[in-house]
């Protein structure tokens, strides 16, 4: 995590970075607290998010060469395993994940879209970045027990830990003024996310 945190995009970020990392739904997670409302409502949410993610990711990986596009790949059957994972935690649970997707998800998803489509190539890297090592730093801090011990383990795990050094290193491979400004729009969409978990 330290080694992480060293990163400039994060370091410039500052405060942003922390609005980002920390919320009150995963405090309550680690305090075993969480109402299983806000549980299902995230799980539901982060579905939207992950298939609009897959969406971002398979266009940038049309626009990247190797090696970067290894990388990107091995993420992407990560997010297809994500996709199974979720719907059989909401059977189990009896989670509706069929809610429409929360303005703030839509908002968040749009976002990345268009930036696939519309920004500079080397925006990119920095974007899904910013995505993966803002949930690593989310999840990390959590010790793995109670009900969501898996969701902990799976985001704190050293194999993404290990992903999201490889994003890193990829977007430092591809700099452009740009890539501060808009690492620092996904850690707002990352608070607003959390927020939205958390409030409904
Ligand atoms: C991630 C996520 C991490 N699942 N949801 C949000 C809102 N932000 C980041 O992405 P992944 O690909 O599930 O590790």
């Amino acid at each position: 995590m330290r080694e992480l945190e060293d990163a400039p995009l994060i370091r410039q970020a500052g405060e942003k970075w922390t609005e980002a990392t920390q919320a009150k739904f995963l405090t309550a997670i680690g305090e075993g607290t969480l109402p299983l409302e806000a549980f299902a409502r995230w799980l539901a949410q982060d579905r939207h998010f992950v298939i609009g993610l897959i969406s971002f990711q398979s266009i940038l990986i049309a626009k990247s060469q190797r090696p970067g596009q290894k990388l990107l790949i091995s993420g992407l059957a990560a997010l297809d395993y994500e996709l199974d994972w979720f719907g059989s935690i909401a059977e189990r649970q009896e989670v509706d994940l069929n809610a429409p997707p929360h303005p703030t998800c839509r908002r968040y998803v749009d976002y990345l879209i268009s930036a696939a489509y519309t920004k500079p190539f080397e925006v990119l890297p920095a974007i899904l970045f910013g995505v993966e090592a803002a949930y690593l730093a989310a999840w990390s801090p959590l010790k793995p027990r109670g009900l969501y011990a898996d969701f902990i383990e799976h985001w704190s795990s050293p194999r993404f830990a290990d992903y999201v050094k490889g994003l890193r290193t990829f977007a430092e491979m591809h700099p452009h003024p740009q890539q501060q400004k808009e690492f620092e729009a996904v850690l707002r969409h990352e608070r607003d996310f959390w927020r939205m978990t958390w409030e409904g």
